[in-house]
């Protein structure tokens, strides 16, 4: 049975209360004690140390609560703190934090695998692998592709975001900051040119003519027949949030059928109830060879996951597939628990109407800024929670990266975070956690609206 969204309940009060001077004391030392002993290289959005978060809220160090539109970037879908998750894990380091399913296995690992063949698209036979971060499931899912097509060429997309380790910054678009100067990068990886409606040169060109497009450079530079694996986010995150034309996804990987390549759905920030379905492709009906998984799979706990056929994935030799910490069995029991969660209170319907509350609120923004001549609000687009508004030059699609970050900041002042994104840098991401009250939402979203108008 399930329950409604209404039946959610919240330890901490939900509701945004800031200091006007924050990061506060206690933030402000912790931040001194960091800048001595953590490496520049690693940076925060948000100045203030956690001390508990729950449902919509973040509470600092220093008493502050902001409203979390961002989940840790996609996460915590269940929240930071769902009691399921947290009585799962309780439970569960009270037996054994590790012992090394390649050593010794126990049943959490099984039971997770059996959940996500259950719920990814498609009812072949699947396998899973669990690792521990989304870089380490795309590297994986590409190991898994290579092996059992005997082919090294992989095909990424414009505006994509892989990860950061080596062959992820390959796979990853965007130089800065994620792979300026961290070169030589892994070789075979080729790049094409995406669906990105918005800024397509010709506006008219449909979902199936973009992955023509695409699949003709293919063939002339690589050659279907060379290519091991088509990798692609069926929602970009860190690109922008670009939404495929429709048709796109289902085109690509119906030749990709046809060329025997295995082509892979990285549904590392855009699964498990994000856009209101399970994944991103079950929008259109498209079922990947393989899909990578993590962030919202565990309720804030380290897993990731790869569940693909059974036939690719049982291709490898015993041992070829594995790493110390993948499928953890305290994150086993976290995922176990986050899954319950996300089914027993329609986490997906949930997805479904912040889209519709959001986008109502951020379309008559749109109107009323281009009735008052200030259209910075060039596109609006996303599915679910997983909502974009990018911002331009009032009147242009030229993007506008410093108004994205002074909205940010404004956001941030009264107390929402807000994330961004973006090739151009030019976006403002909605990330909220799933359990997110109406109240709270529309809160933030007003606190947006105002930010932008003020900016304009
Ligand atoms: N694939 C689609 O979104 C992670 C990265 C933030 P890891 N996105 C957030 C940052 O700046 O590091 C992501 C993703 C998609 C893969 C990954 C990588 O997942 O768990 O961060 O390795």
């Amino acid at each position: 049975m399930t329950t409604t969204a209404n039946e959610l309940s919240y330890r901490i009060e939900q509701k945004r209360s800031i200091n006007a001077e924050f990061p506060g004391p206690k933030s402000q030392a912790l931040n001194e004690r960091r800048a001595a002993v953590v490496a520049a290289g690693v940076s925060s959005g948000v100045p203030v140390y956690v001390e508990d978060a729950d449902g919509g809220i973040i509470r600092d160090v220093d008493g502050n609560s902001f409203i979390d539109l961002g989940s840790g970037i996609a996460v915590t879908s269940v929240g930071a703190s769902d009691p399921a998750v947290v009585a799962a894990v309780q439970e569960a380091a009270t037996h054994f934090t590790h012992t090394c399913f390649m050593v010794t296995p126990y049943e959490g690992y099984v039971a997770v695998a059996e959940q996500l063949n259950r719920l990814t698209p498609g009812d072949h036979a699947k396998r899973t692998v669990l690792f521990n971060s989304g870089a380490e499931a795309v590297e994986n899912a590409v190991k898994v592709a290579r092996l059992a097509t005997g082919r090294d060429a992989v095909v990424a997309f414009d505006h994509a975001y892989h990860g950061r380790t080596n062959l992820t910054m390959a796979l990853t678009a965007k130089a800065m900051p994620y792979k300026t100067n961290f070169g030589p990068f892994a070789p075979e990886v080729y790049r094409m040119p995406m669906s990105y409606p918005f800024r397509e040169e010709n506006p008219d060109i449909t979902g199936a003519e973009a992955a023509r497009r695409a699949i003709t450079m293919i063939e002339k530079q690589i050659g279907g027949d060379q290519v091991a694996a088509i990798i692609i986010e069926p929602i970009q995150g860190e690109g922008g949030f670009i939404v495929p034309a429709e048709g796109f996804l289902p085109a690509l990987s119906a030749w990709a059928k046809d060329k025997g390549i295995v082509f892979i759905a990285d549904e590392v920030q855009s699964g498990f109830c994000r856009t209101g379905e399970w994944f991103a492709v079950d929008h259109e009906g498209v079922v990947p060879d393989i899909i990578t998984m993590a962030k919202g799979i565990a309720g804030g706990l380290p897993l990731s996951a790869i569940t693909g056929r059974a036939d690719l994935l049982d291709a490898v030799h015993p041992g070829g597939l594995g790493g110390t910490y993948g499928g953890n069995p305290v994150a086993c029991a976290a995922a176990l628990a986050a899954i319950g969660t996300m089914e027993q209170h329609d986490l997906n319907a949930r997805a479904r109407h912040i889209e519709e509350l959001s986008l109502g609120k951020l379309r008559e923004l749109q109107a009323e800024l281009a009735a008052s001549g200030a259209s910075v609000i060039g596109d609006i687009r996303g599915r679910g929670a997983m909502l974009a508004i990018e911002l331009v030059q009032a009147g242009s699609k030229e993007p506008n990266a410093d108004l994205t970050k002074a909205v940010a900041a404004a956001c941030l002042k009264e107390g929402v975070i807000i994330l961004t994104c973006g090739t151009y840098g030019n976006v403002i991401r909605l990330l909220p956690p799933l359990v997110i009250s109406d109240e709270l939402l529309i809160d933030g979203l007003e606190v947006l609206a105002a930010a932008i108008k003020a900016n304009a």
